[in-house]
C-alpha cells in the first residue's frame, strides 16, 4: 500500500492567532503589497467555441475558437508573454514584494475532460489568478467561474492555497457550478436594450475579478460571467461586516470590473470613459470621442477624485483574444499608496498618472494582453499591510 503522509496538526497555524499578521491579509486594492501571486502563461490552450464566449470574445477570433480548440495559442506570443510575466515578477520582487507562481503541468490544459453535465475539448490557462481567486481579509475564495473551459482552473493554484491554509488563512471554494446547458442562454444575441446576460440564474456564478475591494465596501456588476445568484452568494457569505454594491456601467459585454472601475487609493478612482457608471448622481462630465458623457456614482463617493483613463495607444490590429483594448490603460496594479504599475508603451497613461500625483513603474506587457488582461488580471494580492476599514463613513 502506498504510504501517504498527511500534515501533522502542528504544521497548521491557528487562524485565530493574529488576524492582521496572517499570511493572507488584504482588504483593498491599494495598501502596501507584501505578497502576490503572478500567473503563468505556459500551456495556455485555445478554448472551444461556446455561447458564453460569444458574449465577450471579439468576433474576429470566433473562427479561431471554432477551428483550433485544444491547440496552443501562437507560440511566439506565449513566449514573449512568459518573459513579460517573469519581468513583472522581477520588478515586484525589486519592490520588496514576495512573488509566488502557480505550479502545474503545462500539458494539463490541452486535455479534454467530461463531467456528468458537459464535455470540454480543453481547459484554458493559469495566467489570470485574479479571475479564480479573491482575498477578502484573511480568507481566500475560489470563484465559481462560468466558463466550462475554466472548470478546473483552481488546480494550478491548489498547492499555494493549501500552503496558505496551513499557514493560517481561511479557505473557501464557492459552490462549484454544474455548468449544464441550463446555465447558458443558448440563443443569446447582442442587443442594445436592457443588459442581457448569457448566463442564466440556474446556479451562482462569478469570476473573482468581478469584485473590487475597498475595505468594508465591495463593488461589483452583473456581467457575462457573474449572475445575481453569484452576487447574492458572495453577499451572504461575507455577512454583515461587508456591504456589496452593484453598479451599472451599461456595458453589454461586461466581464470583470477591473477594466472598468479601478480604485487607486482612498478617495481616488480610475474610470473607463467608454463605460460610464450610471448608478447614482452625476459626479463628473468629460468628453470622449467628441461626445460629452456624464459619470455617476452613489452618494457615498462624494468628494472622491475621478480620474478618466486615456484611450489606449495599442494599435487596432493588436491581437486581443478575450477583451477590449481598455485593459491597456485601466487594468493597472497599485503597489502601495501612490505607486502604480502602468504599461510601458502607454505614454499618455504614464504621463497622466504622473500629473495625477502617482509614481509610475513602467512595465512592458503588450504580449501578455492578448490573453485577456493586464497587471491586475495577471496577479492576485495575497497580503497587503493594513486592516479592515471603512472608507466611506
Ligand atoms: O475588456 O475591460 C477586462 C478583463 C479583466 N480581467 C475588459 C475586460
Amino acid at each position: 500500500m502506498l504510504r501517504r503522509s498527511f500534515p501533522r496538526l502542528s504544521r497548521f497555524v491557528s487562524s485565530k492567532a493574529s488576524l492582521s499578521s496572517c499570511i493572507v491579509n488584504s482588504h483593498n486594492e491599494w495598501d502596501p503589497l507584501e505578497e502576490i501571486i503572478v500567473g503563468k502563461i505556459e500551456g495556455s490552450t485555445i478554448p472551444e467555441w461556446h455561447v458564453a464566449g460569444k458574449a465577450v470574445w471579439p468576433s474576429r477570433y470566433w473562427d479561431m475558437y471554432k477551428t483550433k480548440a485544444g491547440q496552443p495559442f501562437p507560440r511566439e506570443l506565449m513566449n514573449a508573454a512568459a518573459k513579460e510575466l517573469d519581468y513583472l515578477a522581477q520588478v515586484l520582487e525589486g519592490e520588496g514584494i514576495t512573488v509566488r507562481r502557480p505550479e502545474f503541468n503545462p500539458q494539463d490544459f490541452s486535455k479534454p475532460f467530461e463531467t456528468p453535465d458537459f464535455k470540454s475539448k480543453s481547459g484554458l490557462y493559469a495566467a489570470m489568478p485574479r479571475d479564480i481567486l479573491i482575498v477578502v481579509g484573511n480568507e481566500i475564495i475560489e470563484a465559481p467561474m462560468a466558463w466550462r473551459s475554466r472548470y478546473f482552473e483552481f488546480r494550478p493554484f491548489r498547492s499555494l492555497v493549501k500552503e496558505y491554509f496551513q499557514k493560517g488563512a481561511k479557505w473557501t471554494a464557492a459552490p462549484k457550478p454544474q455548468m449544464s446547458d441550463e446555465l447558458y442562454n443558448e440563443d443569446w444575441q447582442h442587443n442594445s436594450g436592457e443588459f442581457n446576460s448569457v448566463v442564466t440564474e440556474f446556479e451562482p456564478t462569478f469570476d473573482a475579478a468581478e469584485f473590487t475591494r475597498m475595505g468594508k465596501d465591495i463593488f461589483t456588476q452583473r456581467s457575462q460571467v457573474t449572475n445575481e445568484f453569484g452576487i447574492e452568494w458572495m453577499r451572504r457569505h461575507l455577512g454583515e461586516e461587508y456591504r456589496i454594491h452593484v453598479l451599472d456601467f451599461q456595458d453589454r459585454n461586461a466581464m470583470h470590473i477591473d477594466g472598468t472601475f479601478v480604485p487607486l487609493g482612498p478617495g481616488k478612482l480610475l474610470a473607463n470613459p467608454y463605460r460610464p457608471c450610471v448608478t447614482g448622481r452625476p459626479v463628473k462630465t468629460y468628453a470622449y470621442k467628441d461626445k460629452t458623457y456624464e459619470y455617476r456614482l452613489p452618494e457615498m463617493f462624494k468628494g472622491w477624485e475621478i480620474f478618466v483613463a486615456p484611450t489606449p495607444e495599442l494599435s487596432p490590429e493588436h491581437p486581443l483574444f478575450f477583451t477590449s483594448p481598455w485593459t491597456a490603460t485601466c487594468n493597472v496594479l497599485v503597489v502601495r499608496p501612490g505607486v502604480v504599475v502602468v504599461e510601458a508603451h502607454e505614454t499618455k497613461a504614464r504621463q497622466l498618472f504622473k500629473e495625477w500625483g502617482f509614481d509610475v513603474i513602467p512595465v512592458p506587457f503588450r504580449n501578455f494582453m492578448p490573453f485577456g488582461g493586464s497587471f491586475h488580471c495577471a496577479t492576485c494580492d495575497i497580503r497587503r499591510t493594513g486592516s479592515l476599514q471603512s472608507y466611506f463613513d
